[in-house]
């Protein structure tokens, strides 16, 4: 059985935007079996001993699978992908939702990530988040030309490099940031509105104490 250590109570501003999400989002799409491990960030535990043995960086998301424990969500969900099977069988299919899964976390992520942070209050905001905008639209312009009758990023049929994708993506939500790209837009829409996606959501406002209109 997969376990997930995840948030259990982490600060209200950020219910809702962490990233054990995205892996839980990819086991209730891949159908796994697993147990969600509740962490009490606002009480330290993530600095124990005990969780700094798996978690090189003291952070959420990491699993452990009957012993094998991965920490990373792009590892995470590139590992739980080729679990059950659902990675491309060739080589150039492989590669190809590999790539993405970088794109979306270490191309589109940074410069949306910074603005939710500044947007958040965790960073001061004015100049630096004004610069950022035209990093983010050089990014998010790039994904609109790929979105160029594709359904979703990677290959065919959705892939963990959606879940990464659309995650990335979602932290615009309270900005106009989509605005202008309608293709994405509507990448953005056919991803968030996933059955598996809206039972990962109730489930994590559940364990937060929070609610799906708090958090969606
Ligand atoms: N590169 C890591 C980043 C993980 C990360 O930033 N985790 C945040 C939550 S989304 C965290 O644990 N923050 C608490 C802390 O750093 O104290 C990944 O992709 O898994």
């Amino acid at each position: 059985m997969i376990t997930l250590y995840g948030f259990g109570r982490v600060h209200q501003k950020v219910i809702g935007e962490t990233r054990d999400l995205r892996v839980q989002w990819a086991l209730e799409e891949l159908g796994l079996p697993y147990r969600v491990h509740p962490l009490d960030h606002t009480g330290g535990e993530l600095s124990s001993p005990a969780y700094a043995a798996i978690s090189p960086f003291n952070q959420v998301p990491v699993i452990d699978d009957d012993g094998v424990v991965v920490a990373e969500t792009g590892a995470i969900l590139l590992y739980l992908a080729e679990k059950a099977g659902a990675l491309p069988a060739d080589a150039a299919g492989r590669a190809a939702v590999v790539q993405w899964c970088f794109a979306a976390l270490t191309t589109v992520e940074p410069p949306i990530a910074m603005i939710l942070l500044m947007d958040l209050g965790g960073l001061p905001g004015g100049e630096h988040r004004a610069a950022l905008v035209p990093w983010a639209h050089r990014v998010l312009a790039g994904i609109e030309r790929r979105l160029d009758g594709r359904t979703w990023i990677a290959a065919d049929d959705f892939t963990v490099a959606d879940i990464l994708l659309a995650t990335v993506l979602r932290q615009t939500r309270r900005t106009d940031l989509l605005a202008g790209y309608p293709r994405l837009r509507a990448y953005y829409d056919r991803a968030l509105t996933r059955p598996a996606w809206q039972r990962t959501l109730e489930r994590h406002a559940q364990r937060l104490g929070a609610t799906v209109a708090d958090i969606q």
